[in-house]
């Protein structure tokens, strides 16, 4: 039987992969951890631990506690974040997947670990970003995403540990909140259309970059965690695509729904992060290795985060 920790649960893919893994597998199987004292609404029904991932003794306290054989590792600084804070960002996200990894050589049978288009850099080709392809991050975020990669690689060939990764382009989903990403906007921009308010963005109107809806990521997710051993080719990490859009779609798409709605452009530091990032990604490696298959397009992203954000706040 399965006995999974979620580390992160409380953020935003955190929150929506231990609902559906809770779903999937039972929700006593299935134990949420985070920073917070307490765990967040959504996730009262289920086992909760406090931990903070950096003190190794607490971790695995938790492990044996809970008999785990199976972590979903998801807390880590972000890319806007990261830039504030470079080497507590670095120490957070590179030591914590090492703490994670150690406990794969005896006691964990799979672990999953997520990385990011952020391991791409400006000297990487723009469109259609190949699997294998030049790899030159100029955030802290980025560079401890591809050194994760190379750990990930590195554990599984000399230690068997089976670990598992997806290169996630920006989340978009209505459950929880992002914190600190660059891609972040495209959530809120939805929060702001749905109560009538002028939306200023942080990227200029042509910024393109790759974004998923949350079922999707969540579903990709599962789907690698649950398909054979012999069919993950890729152990560094996989390309995963789902759509583009820049800023002057996504408003011209929540237009349809929003006629009134209004945004403006006032770009930051972040970005030259989003310029540095692909527009597209070429993710048939994992559509040939697992069958992995998107659903959301920006229409039905769209449609769907308006309907349910209108649900849960208007
Ligand atoms: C970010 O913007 O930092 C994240 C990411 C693309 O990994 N959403």
């Amino acid at each position: 039987m399965d006995k999974i920790l979620i580390i992160g649960a409380c953020g935003q893919l955190g929150t929506e992969l231990t609902l559906k893994l809770r779903e999937l597998k039972g929700t006593e199987n299935v134990i949420a951890s985070d920073l917070r004292d307490e765990p967040i609404d959504l996730l009262t029904e289920g086992p909760y631990e406090k931990l903070n991932i950096m003190n190794k003794e607490a971790f695995q306290i938790i492990l044996e506690k809970h008999q785990i054989n199976q972590v979903y590792h998801l807390a880590a600084v972000l890319s806007a974040k990261g830039e504030q804070n470079p080497h507590f960002a670095w120490q957070l996200n590179m030591e914590s997947l090492l703490t994670v990894l150690e406990a794969g050589k005896d006691r964990l049978k799979k672990i999953y670990w997520p990385s990011s288009i952020a391991v791409f850099g400006p000297d990487t080709p723009k469109e259609n970003t190949p699997q294998n392809t030049v790899m030159s991050p100029n955030t802290v975020y980025g560079i401890s995403k591809l050194a994760g990669e190379r750990w990930c690689e590195y554990y599984f060939e000399k230690y068997g540990v089976d670990v598992r990764s997806l290169r996630y382009p920006g989340l978009i989903g209505y459950k929880a909140m992002p914190g600190g990403g660059t891609t972040d906007y495209a959530v809120d921009i939805y929060h702001k259309a749905i109560v009538g308010e002028k939306f200023e963005c942080f990227l200029s109107e042509n910024s393109m970059l790759p974004m998923m809806y949350m079922d999707d990521a969540v579903k990709a997710t599962i789907d690698l965690m649950e398909t054979d051993a012999e069919n993950v080719k890729v152990r560094s990490s996989y390309n995963l695509a789902a759509m583009s859009f820049t800023p002057k779609e996504i408003a011209e798409e929540i237009r349809n729904h929003y006629p009134d709605f209004e945004i403006t452009y006032n770009p930051d530091f972040r970005q030259k992060i989003a310029d540095s990032w692909p527009g597209s990604i070429d993710d048939s490696a994992a559509r040939n290795n697992w069958g992995w298959q998107h659903k959301y397009g920006l229409k039905e992203l769209t449609e769907t985060m308006i309907t349910n954000l209108k649900d849960t706040i208007v």
